[in-house]
């Protein structure tokens, strides 16, 4: 994977907008050129896409337009993956399009990539071994094929999102991957309930977290370093649906997605799911490797202002991702009829629960229509969601989506609770539509 993407235009906006309003108008024609992202330019941004607003007056200020913060086809260098985008190769971290989440099943590639380390080597699987110990009465060794045939299989679709996910909305910009929605699949899954392995071995009354090894060096190559080890409390582990999977989609998992086998513990910061998986390190307290500790995969106990300095102890581990949807069909800037009904549709999903309620707005959150949301196939898995749309006149519209969780919590319409990694943002997704 060798071609890399351009920074993304909100990224681009958040560190200096000035270059980005360049980058978007062509020059800079006045002091206060910067007015149009505090919602004084409608007219220049009407004359830009070339076409009315019929609900600008709705239209907050600061909104950086759909168009122009969300087409990666157009802000993008061409990906290996088709409209997969490249944040970054050293280590591989590729994005999904929004309009490539739009299958039920994510095929592995319209999976995002996440790498925190050097890719390893194919790995033999007849070599592979997989060891349990720590708070447990037997320690474990197991091999692929033991897996294979003396434990029960699952198979489940199940959703894994990056803890970043959303990242780029940030402002100011934590440092990490400027995800913007596509750093979320859903795959489906074969494999063995953690819990069956961990009954096994035995836990102990002091069994209260896990840690997870695996394969993968640290980028500056020094093996006595690990790319990442996180783990989790025993409860999510031991929930019947964290497995070790040892297929995605009914075939080997590649070598990207962790071959030949992994965790996956949906619904939880992707970071839990370890790849390449060797070690499954039953702990006495929460486990403190790479990725546990500092500002890594925590969030403010408390909400702080953008921008702030967090002490370490006033951060604490991340649970549950939450409640979130996106749109996948249309794409991003189609055209479509004024007047005539299309289809808006996505995926919807929210972490430990499951949504409940979906609704559409194309005056930019001041009405909301209620949409259909399908039940989840198994837990853990993301919901179809569909809408049928019709714009009034001519013009640019936004559509924005906006999920409810079974706890009654809404995606919130702006970037909520920033926090110095940039993790769990799920302001809702908007795409734009020309009508005419
Ligand atoms: N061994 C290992 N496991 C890992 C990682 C990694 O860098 N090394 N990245 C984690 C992170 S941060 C995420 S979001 C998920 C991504 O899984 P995917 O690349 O299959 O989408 O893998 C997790 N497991
Ligand atoms: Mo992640």
């Amino acid at each position: 994977m060798t071609n890399k993407t351009e920074r993304g235009l909100i990224e681009l906006y958040n560190e200096d907008p000035e270059r980005a309003d360049r980058l978007v108008f062509g020059r800079i024609s006045g002091p206060d050129r910067r007015g149009f992202l505090r919602g004084a330019g409608l007219a220049s941004m009407g004359a830009l896409l070339g076409t009315t607003i019929p609900f600008s007056t709705n239209m907050p200020g600061g909104l950086i337009p759909a168009a122009l913060a969300e087409t990666p086809r157009e802000f993008s260098f061409d990906a290996k993956h088709g409209d997969m985008i490249v944040h970054n190769d050293r280590p591989v971290n590729v994005e999904a399009a929004a309009h490539l989440l739009d299958d039920d099943v994510t095929p592995a590639d319209k999976h995002f990539i996440r790498n925190n380390g050097q890719m390893p080597y194919p790995i033999d699987r007849g070599e592979w071994r997989l060891t349990i110990d720590g708070e447990v009465n037997e320690p474990l060794e197991l091999t692929y094929d033991e897996l294979m045939n003396d434990f029960e299989h699952v198979t489940l679709k199940l959703q894994l999102e990056c803890g970043g996910n959303g990242r780029a909305g940030f402002n100011p910009l934590p440092r990490g991957n400027p995800w913007m929605i596509g750093a979320i699949g859903n795959a489906e899954w074969t494999g063995v309930r953690v819990s069956d392995i961990l009954r096994r071995a035995g836990l102990k009354p002091s069994a209260v977290y896990t840690g997870h090894f695996s394969y993968d060096q640290h980028l500056s190559g020094d093996p006595d370093r690990q790319s990442i080890s996180r783990g989790g409390p025993i409860d999510k582990m031991m929930d019947p649906h964290t497995i070790v999977a040892l297929k995605m989609n009914g075939g080997d998992i590649p070598i990207e997605h962790g071959f030949p086998a992994r965790i996956v513990a949906p619904g939880w910061a992707g970071s839990v799911s370890q790849k390449w998986l060797t070690r499954i390190w039953v702990r006495d307290r929460e486990h403190d490797g790479p990725g546990m500790t500092g500002l890594s995969y925590r969030v403010p106990r408390h909400p702080v202002s953008p921008g702030t300095e967090v002490a370490h102890e006033d951060m604490m581990v991340m649970g549950s991702m939450i409640v979130k949807s996106a749109i996948t069909n249309p794409v991003a800037g189609a055209e479509v009829r004024a007047g005539q009904p299309f289809e808006v549709r996505g995926q919807a999903w929210a972490g430990d629960d499951h949504v409940t309620a979906m609704e559409t707005s194309i005056d930019f959150g001041a009405t909301w229509q209620a949409a259909t949301v399908e039940p989840a196939p198994n837990r853990y898995a993301w919901q179809r969601w569909r809408a049928h749309i019709t714009v009034p006149a001519t013009g640019y519209y936004e559509v924005w989506a906006r999920a409810t969780d079974s706890r009654g919590r809404s995606q919130p319409m702006v970037v909520p609770g920033w926090n110095p990694r940039g993790y769990l943002n799920n302001a809702c997704h908007r795409i734009y539509v020309m009508a005419g």
